[in-house]
């Protein structure tokens, strides 16, 4: 019996380091959210401060964000690709950085404009609440106390955002392994061979626990471009497949043969040569040799190349990405060729002229993957910001999968605990009154866990957070069952009940993690 309870207990004190430590990580991901919205108040810019002068409790949510009033928007760029941009960045495109600003209002969505035409003041925001602007059965004001988007018709408060999982470099250095040396074929600029290292996709989708409905990928980098990949082989020259083996074999791409020739060395043909043979894992390597790659060429979250860390991407003066980290998507060529000359060189007569049919796996390869969605979306759910966190994930060395995944409950359904070891619960409901209130940490982690509903921050409630009634049978104190609280990336289902009748004190009755 004592061996049993002394063995409760050391359990007990091992959950509550675990939400301390959790309670730590929180506050640390909270301090980096800050940082990334903070980014698009323009100096002299008033208007997002006029929206969280109303709202003061969406600064730092995804409202509090350019894409409150500008829509992003797409061109096609001079290889017939179509390029997605984020709103911040094509306001920038379509105004030339603000040099055209009389070109502002095509970059404004429906809520934009009837703030803009209502007087674009504070007073503005209150007037255009009860209007729809995005004509998608929510007024303004519900869409903006549910989080979704106000001008954007493809995001409503019933929709829930996507599952998701948030990778570190760490936790990317965690999962397996791969190194493998390959041509990287352009069509347009100069080709190279170099060794890439990192994670492979496959390994990385399964760790994320991709749905048996998934098909494909398409993946982000912030200056806007995408790229679909299917999971599986498809013969269509520009999908590479991440997923799956080449038909029939045992290897995910074939293997390559080094092909070299001094006519092609950019280091000793120097002005008229296309190829870089410099990458210290071309050594020793010759003409025609077959190239040895450990479990065979894959396709690759790469992390490093050469040995070295890539190096994180940053937007030029000229809106053009510059730099290929910290993580690029690597795929090999599924039909093995040399490198071939640049599609814009004059100078033809080569030995490997440019050859539109030969495999250029560079343009596939996205430089600075910031996010990979995993398609189809599961009904009913709707994108994450997808466009709109990208440099900030750079900045922190981490990439976001979301979609046909299992990933983490969204932190949308989910109560997140805070720096003060406390919570708020968005949505109680007592004898039929709806509100929110946060729970404050009272006790001390050597013999209690009490908590304290603190009343005055009395709000009202938030629909779109799971509603959680106060349990009264018969005899029984006043129970509430939380069915998840997010803390360092774990979910616990926390049980508390209320042994006095004034419903301020609450004590833990059980802790699980789910
Ligand atoms: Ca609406
Ligand atoms: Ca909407
Ligand atoms: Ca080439």
């Amino acid at each position: 019996m004592g061996q049993a309870k002394k063995r409760l207990e050391i359990r007990l004190k091992n959950v509550r380091l675990t939400v301390i430590f959790a309670a730590m990580l929180v506050l640390f991901s909270i301090i980096n959210i800050g940082n990334s919205y903070a980014a698009y108040h323009h100096e002299g810019e008033h208007d997002s401060g006029n929206f969280t002068a109303i709202y003061q409790d969406k600064a730092g949510t995804k409202l509090d964000h350019c894409g409150l009033c500008h829509t992003g928007g797409s061109y096609t760029n001079s290889t017939g690709k179509s390029v997605t941009m984020g709103s911040c960045q094509w306001c920038h495109y379509t105004t030339d950085y603000g040099k055209q600003n009389d070109k502002i209002d095509q970059t404004m969505n429906a809520y934009g404009k009837a703030y803009k035409d209502n007087g674009r003041n504070q007073s503005a925001i209150t007037r255009i609440d009860p209007l729809d602007s995005d004509e998608d059965g929510s007024t303004n004001r519900d869409e903006i106390l549910a989080n979704s988007f106000p001008g954007s018709d493809k995001d409503t408060p019933s929709l829930k955002m996507a599952n998701y999982k948030v990778y570190s470099k760490s936790e990317l250095e965690a999962l397996p392994q791969h190194t493998q040396f390959l041509l990287m074929n352009t069509s347009r600029s100069g080709d190279f061979y170099a060794e890439y290292s990192g994670v492979p996709l496959k390994e990385l989708l399964d760790d994320a626990g991709i749905l048996e409905s998934a098909t494909g990928i398409t993946v982000f980098a912030p200056d806007g471009w995408s790229q679909y990949h299917p999971l599986y082989y498809d013969e269509k020259a520009e999908m590479y497949h991440v997923y799956g083996n080449m038909p029939e074999q045992d290897y995910q791409y074939p293997p390559a043969t080094y092909s070299y020739a001094l006519q092609a060395d950019t280091t000793l043909s120097p002005g008229t040569g296309w190829c870089d043979y410099t990458a210290p894992s071309c050594s020793g390597r010759s003409h025609g040799d077959l190239i040895s790659v450990q479990n065979g060429l894959k396709a690759i979250l790469a992390m490093k190349r050469d040995g070295v860390s890539l190096d994180s991407g940053i937007l030029t003066d000229d809106n053009k990405l510059d730099g290929e980290g910290p993580y690029r998507i690597i795929v090999p060529q599924k039909v093995v060729s040399p490198p071939d000359q640049s599609s814009k060189s004059d100078n033809q007569n080569v030995e490997w002229p440019y050859n539109y049919d030969w495999d250029h796996n560079a343009g596939a390869a996205t430089r600075s993957v910031t996010i990979i969605r995993v398609d189809p979306l599961p009904e009913g759910t709707t994108d994450i910001d997808i466009l709109e966190a990208g440099w900030n994930y750079i900045d922190n060395s981490q990439i976001i999968i979301y979609g046909a995944i299992e990933g983490e409950t969204p932190q949308k359904n989910c109560i997140v605990l805070g720096d003060d070891i406390g919570f708020t619960l968005p949505n109680l409901t007592l004898s039929g009154v709806k509100f929110g209130i946060h729970f404050k940490y009272m006790g001390n982690f050597d013999n209690n866990f009490n908590f304290k509903a603190e009343l005055g921050t009395f709000t009202e409630a938030d629909s779109t957070f799971e509603e959680i009634g106060f349990s009264q049978d018969g005899a029984s104190p006043p129970s509430l069952t939380i069915p998840c609280i997010t803390a360092g990336g774990k979910n616990y289902k926390v049980t508390l009940n209320c042994p006095s009748s004034n419903f301020i004190d609450w004590t833990l009755v059980s802790i699980n993690e789910k």
